[in-house]
This record gives C-alpha cells, sequence and structure tokens, in this order.
C-alpha cells in the first residue's frame, strides 16, 4: 500500500482550520503505517472528541470515534478481546490530559499495549480556545484572559513514573515525529508520543502569531531534538526516552 492508500481523498478539505497541525500529524502516522504493513485487518484507531480526534476518519483503517476522553479504556477493551492487533489512539491534550487523565495513567501503569500519539495544541480548539490541562502559565486564553495560573501537566513525569515508553515531537521536526511514532509502534507495551502543535486560530492568534508558519518557527527555535534515546528530556527538548527495566519496580512485600 502507499500513503495514498491510508487516507481518504475523499473526505478533503478537512474539517481542520488553515495551518492545524493535525494534518501534518496523520501524514507522519500514514507514512509509519505504510512502513510497518499496517492494514485494516491488523491495525484500529481509536480517538475520543475534539479537533484531533476526529482524526481516524480521514483513515482507511478501522476506527472507533468515542466519548470525550475515553478513548484509552475502548483502546484497552479493544486490546482486551483482540490481543493480535495494533491499537492505536490519536487524540487531543484536553481528551487525553484532561477528562481522560485518570485512564492514561492506569494504561501507563497496567502497561496496556497500545500507542498514544497526543496531538498537544495547548487548547481546547474544538470548542472555541478554553485553556488545557498543557496551556503553559501566563497564556492567555478565553477562559484566563489575564493568563493562564494553572500549572501545566507533566506528561513526561507522569508516563514515566511508571517506566513506560514517552517519546516527545512537534509538528516542525517531521523526520523526529515519525522515528518517533514508528518506535512507539514497534514498542511492545504501552507508548505514548506527545506532540506539539499548533493551532493557530483558537490559540495563536490570541497570542500574536500571525500564522501557522510563526507558530511552527517557534517550535524550531524552543525544542532541542536530542539524539539517540535519553533517560528523560528536558522541558524545551524532543526526542524518545528510554524504557527502563521492568526489574526497577521493586516489590515491597517481597522478602
Ligand atoms: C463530557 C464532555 N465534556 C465536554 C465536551 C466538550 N468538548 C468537546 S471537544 C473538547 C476539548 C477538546 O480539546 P482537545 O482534546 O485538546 O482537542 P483539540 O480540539 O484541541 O484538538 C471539549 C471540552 C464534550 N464533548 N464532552
Ligand atoms: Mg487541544
Amino acid at each position: 500500500m502507499s500513503v495514498r492508500n491510508y487516507l481518504r481523498p475523499e473526505r478533503l478539505p478537512t474539517y481542520w482550520c488553515p495551518g492545524c497541525g493535525d494534518g501534518l500529524v496523520i501524514t507522519s502516522m500514514a507514512e509509519v503505517f505504510e512502513e510497518l504493513h499496517c492494514d485494516e485487518k491488523n491495525t484500529v484507531l481509536v480517538s475520543g472528541i475534539g479537533c484531533a480526534a476526529r482524526a481516524p476518519g480521514y483513515f482507511t483503517l478501522e476506527s472507533v470515534h468515542g466519548l470525550h476522553g475515553r478513548a484509552v479504556p475502548i483502546a484497552e477493551g479493544i486490546k482486551i478481546v483482540r490481543p493480535e492487533l495494533n491499537v492505536v489512539i490519536i487524540s487531543g491534550d484536553g481528551d487525553l490530559l484532561g477528562i481522560g487523565l485518570n485512564h492514561l495513567i492506569h494504561a501507563s501503569r497496567r502497561d496496556t499495549d497500545i500507542k498514544v500519539i497526543c496531538i498537544d495544541n495547548q487548547i481546547y480548539g474544538m470548542t472555541g480556545g478554553q485553556k488545557s490541562p498543557t496551556t503553559a502559565l501566563g497564556v492567555k486564553t478565553l477562559t484566563s484572559p489575564e493568563g493562564n495560573t494553572d500549572r501545566p501537566v507533566d506528561c513526561q513525569a507522569l508516563i514515566k513514573a511508571h517506566n513506560s515508553f514517552y517519546a516527545r515531537a512537534t509538528t516542525f521536526h517531521l523526520p523526529l515525529l515519525k522515528k518517533a511514532i514508528r518506535a512507539a509502534m514497534e514498542h511492545r507495551g504501552f507508548a505514548m508520543v506527545d506532540v506539539r502543535s499548533q493551532c493557530p486560530v483558537n490559540y495563536g492568534r490570541r497570542l500574536g502569531y500571525r500564522n501557522a508558519y510563526e507558530m511552527l518557527m517557534h517550535f524550531k527555535q524552543h525544542y532541542k531534538p536530542v539524539k539517540g534515546v535519553v533517560d528523560r528530556l528536558a522541558h524545551d527538548e524532543i526526542g524518545i526516552t528510554s524504557e527502563n527495566p521492568k526489574s526497577q519496580i521493586q516489590n515491597p512485600n517481597s522478602a
């Protein structure tokens, strides 16, 4: 199959605003799916609700468009019944790290063999630009007109608390994004790719970015790609972190 076979041209133009990063992520995913020979018999996509959660509908693969925050339990259910399938979630920061965060933490803790691609645009895009769990301190949004006073969720800390696979990428650094998605797909067990993406309309516009290009240039300047596999990523680094051996998790009740 070629990359084009994974996407549905008849559904174009997409629901997304011009300049949205979601299209870059689904194209990268399609490229990885092609490399790994994923098809509708061995791969299923799952999402919650949000702009990012519309992504599975643009793929030719089978998919479930679930409820807000419930992508993870749906994916876990599919994996339990059909363990031979690649179960891949693609959803947003509000969906996965806000309303759905409890599920995400428990799936990581259980090391359920699902892949989570989180398109983190730091905003509730679909509903008009309310602050999300990843909105940075001081950022002005529809619901934080004086600047956000809530500290953002540290996704890496939550996932790596259980020694699970975690990678961070951006929509500017496309080769790294693809590499991270592929590494997650090839990983056995829970794997999360945290993709920093741009929402030029409901986020960037309020912060003075004139277009998506300026937001991508911010990613270029702010994020430093890290070579190889590292233990932890600094807040401004992107790359793949190592999964620590399970043996490091000690059972306090054992002798
Ligand atoms: C139970 C429930 N609460 C709230 C909503 C409203 N809602 C729809 S999408 C959304 C936020 C989506 O944000 P995110 O997951 O970051 O996706 P984005 O649109 O930014 O890609 C919210 C709060 C809903 N649909 N269901
Ligand atoms: Mg969002």
